[in-house]
């Protein structure tokens, strides 16, 4: 690894875009690691976050059709679903004590009017009050201001009014126009997406963001996303967590190939590495895999996510995870890598250390 890197990024200095480019095509894989492991030290310690969260998934109807995604079906195709408020309520009842997030993204439904969306909000509030609700992507956002006829300010004011805590970072993928328009060419643009989080920021909500990586990206593309999140992180200060998301192929009319254990592990490291005011990088285990979230704990990560319980998304594509883990399990996980485990609600608030 270039010299003049190593000792930039040990003297807490910003590393530019050629120098973060640089990176992705250095196979000093032990180097890249130690380094992200130092930044993630001084930022966390020898923390590693977890969450007993519940995901929840309204609806996988969906308008977009995005082709990396082989969750969304279209109105009467064959494995479409839609919840009922009272169908949501019912599983989060059944949902074991202790959980401390509600975690909510699905499609963009052609008909459910913006009222539905409000309504479930309340009632989660209503029924689950201490339960954190971290709800909606952007993308999700952005429509449902298309839909109530709303400012996006006041569709996120109405949202934050009606019980939602924070957001969600997916709906980012790749930023890069000509990418995205490979992957999702209905979504909304790289930009919209960072104005909506731009917006919540400014609302007081925090928010999360994400990256999809390993389809048609180039290194450029990849360090392009993540110094337009860094720039934005500089102005608003509202996101709390960088989640990188190892693309999965199976039944996605995008096809291709999942990334390798190397890839996942250096993007985890740079982007540790180039998002130094991010205070959190989560190592998402339902696409990472069990084994390698933990060793992504020692590529700078210092979050693996939450109990999860019912996941759609990434096992429609192929995950090779199980739905959801114990407990037990990600405290087990966390310090079998060294680390101490910590509980934590969805605002990085300790719930509990376990020492
Ligand atoms: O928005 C869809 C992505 C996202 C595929 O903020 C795919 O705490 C890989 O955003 N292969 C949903 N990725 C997941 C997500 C998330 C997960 C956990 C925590 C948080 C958080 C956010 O998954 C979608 C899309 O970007 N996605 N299909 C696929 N085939
Ligand atoms: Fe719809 Fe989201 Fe799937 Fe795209 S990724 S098709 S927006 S559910």
């Amino acid at each position: 690894m270039l010299e003049t890197i190593k000792q930039k990024i040990l003297a807490g200095e910003r590393l530019s875009f050629e120098e973060a480019v640089a990176l992705f095509h250095d196979d000093d894989i032990h180097t890249l690691g130690k380094l992200a492991t130092s930044v993630a030290e001084k930022k966390n310690g020898n923390r590693a976050y977890f969450i007993q969260n519940r995901h929840v998934n309204p609806t996988n109807i969906c308008v977009n059709r995005c082709r990396f995604c082989a969750f969304s079906r279209s109105t009467g195709e064959k494995g479409a679903f839609e919840l009922s408020i009272d169908e949501i309520l019912r599983r989060i009842e059944l949902s074991p004590e202790g959980l401390r997030e509600i975690h909510i993204v699905g499609g963009l439904h052609p008909d459910r009017p913006f009222e539905y969306y409000l309504s479930l909000l309340r009632e989660l509030r209503k029924h689950f009050p201490r339960i954190h609700i971290k709800a909606f992507t952007a993308v999700e956002v952005d429509y449902f201001s298309g839909i109530s006829n709303l400012g996006l300010r006041d569709t996120l004011l109405s949202l934050k009014k009606s019980g939602l805590d924070a957001m969600p970072g997916g709906g980012a993928e790749i930023f890069a126009n000509s990418i995205r328009e490979r992957l999702c060419p209905e979504k909304i643009t790289g930009e919209r997406w960072l104005e909506v989080h731009r917006t919540a920021h400014l609302c007081g909500i925090k928010t999360n963001a994400t990256m999809l990586y390993g389809h048609f990206e180039s290194s450029e593309d990849r360090i392009d996303h993540l110094v337009r999140l860094r720039e934005l992180q500089d102005q608003t200060g509202g996101f709390q967590a960088f989640i990188p998301l190892s693309y999965h192929p199976q039944n996605t009319d995008m096809g291709g190939r999942y990334p390798s254990g190397i890839d996942d592990l250096k993007t985890i490291a740079i982007s540790r590495l180039v998002l130094d005011n991010f205070p959190h990088i989560k190592a998402y285990w339902v696409m990472l895999g069990e084994k390698l979230s933990q060793v992504a704990l020692l590529f700078g990560a210092d979050d693996i996510d939450g109990t999860v319980i019912e996941e759609k998304i990434t096992h429609a594509a192929g995950a090779m995870t199980g739905e959801g883990l114990t407990k037990a399990e990600m405290v087990n996980l966390i310090r079998k890598a060294g680390k101490v485990p910590v509980e934590r609600d969805a605002f990085y608030e300790t719930v509990k250390v376990y020492a």
